[in-house]
């Protein structure tokens, strides 16, 4: 097939979905377009069967906003009608469902609707969670949703608000997040550990863009518990809005020569071989594809019972899921599995067969079924 694939470059999870099934896709066989405002972060080298359409955004003193949706959907029907790209699959539904939209309207008098090719969408949850909560963007969200051809959500408690939400016309089929293990395996450097100035004490991490729904300031909380209470050290990985305001909170709580704070980056595996517990105390989360690559790895993880984490890590098997902005509890259980070897050794054991029933092989597959679905329509 010829896949069109229009996502968000940016520090993510659905930026990193986009770019891990595009590779997926490409190395079985099929031809693979990128269209998004710069080179999606965890595509790496050049790969076979691979294109990436960066889209230029027209600047004029007299638009105060630049038209990204529009000159995406321009960079898509040019791309689409030359290469004729069978299916588009927009990572959200906006912008990037209704910029595919637009373009199949731009290509209606060139080809035949038969030729013209199919959107699929996929709603990562931000569209719906956040965006869709705003009432001046839900009739956008709801006409992006219905008129795609097929939609996917990435948890079943996102396509559960999705249907409360939006009351769509369309069936949403349930596509989790997915980790390729051949990558994602504890593979630990000792030398990253005296670089980073580790010792030999335990390691937390977090991991994400630093948005307002990470809590990120509960993760201070908590570790700041966990220290008086052991050795050990917190990794914070990434980088957002919330990131300085917790560096202020560190310094101020006198735990600064605990804690790392090291941005972006995007090789993860090196950090996660390290990390013996990931904090995730999300109130809001669709699925946390940064949970699901901490447990590839064997890292068990703290995180909240909202949202998709119930449909992957198993409450006192895979880590401890409990309320958002609980930190006495969240404290409680951290130090339970930092301080009892027997139990940490069998949650990062349990975390490991876990993550294996995510194997991106088996859900890519899924995503082939899905579009020759929408081909053969
Ligand atoms: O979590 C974020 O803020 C990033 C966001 C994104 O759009 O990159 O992640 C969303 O999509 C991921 C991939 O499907 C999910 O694993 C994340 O749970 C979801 N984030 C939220 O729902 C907050």
């Amino acid at each position: 097939m010829k896949i069109g694939i229009s996502c968000h470059h940016t520090y993510g999870g659905s930026g990193a979905i986009a770019a891990e099934l595009g590779k997926a896709l490409a190395s079985r066989g099929h031809i693979v377009h990128f269209f998004s405002q710069a080179a999606p972060f965890r595509l790496g080298a050049y790969s076979k069967n691979i294109f990436c359409h960066e889209v230029e955004v027209m600047h004029y003193p007299l638009f105060e906003c630049p038209f990204y949706s529009l000159a995406l959907a321009s960079k898509i029907a040019e791309v689409a009608y030359y290469e004729k790209l069978d299916v588009v699959h927009a990572h959200y539904a906006i912008p990037h469902a209704m910029s595919a939209m637009l373009a199949r309207q731009m290509l209606e008098d060139k080809c035949a609707e038969s030729r013209c090719f199919r959107i699929a969408t996929t709603l990562h949850g931000t569209d719906i969670t956040v965006v869709g909560a705003d009432r001046g963007m839900q009739d956008v969200v709801r006409l992006a949703i219905n008129k795609s051809d097929g939609v996917t959500a990435v948890s079943s408690y996102l396509r559960d608000e999705t249907l409360r939400m939006f009351s769509p016309k369309k069936e949403i089929t349930v596509i989790p997040n997915f980790v390729d293990t051949t990558i994602f395996s504890r593979s630990p450097d000792s030398s990253l550990r005296g670089i980073l100035g580790l010792g030999s004490g335990k390691v937390v991490i977090h991991i994400s863009n630093f948005r307002p729904v990470k809590c990120i300031g509960d993760i201070v909380q908590v570790f700041h518990a966990i220290a008086s209470a052991t050795d050990a050290t917190m990794l914070f990985v990434g980088d957002g809005p919330e990131r300085s305001g917790a560096e202020t909170s560190v310094r101020e709580l006198g735990i600064a020569d605990r804690v790392r704070f090291l941005g972006k980056i995007d090789d993860i595996v090196p950090l996660l071989s390290l990390a013996d517990l990931m904090l995730m105390p999300s109130n809001v989360e669709s699925f946390g594809l940064a949970a699901l690559e901490a447990m590839a790895c064997g890292v068990p993880v703290i995180a909240t019972d909202a949202g998709g984490f119930p449909e992957f890590i198993e409450h006192g098997v895979h880590g401890y899921l409990l309320q958002a902005g609980d930190i006495a509890a969240m404290t409680e259980q951290s130090l339970r599995l930092l301080t009892d070897e027997v139990r940490h050794k069998a949650f990062s054991e349990a975390c490991v067969r876990q993550a294996e029933r995510f194997e991106t092989a088996q859900l890519v597959e899924r995503y082939e079924d899905f579009y020759s679905g929408l081909i053969q329509d």
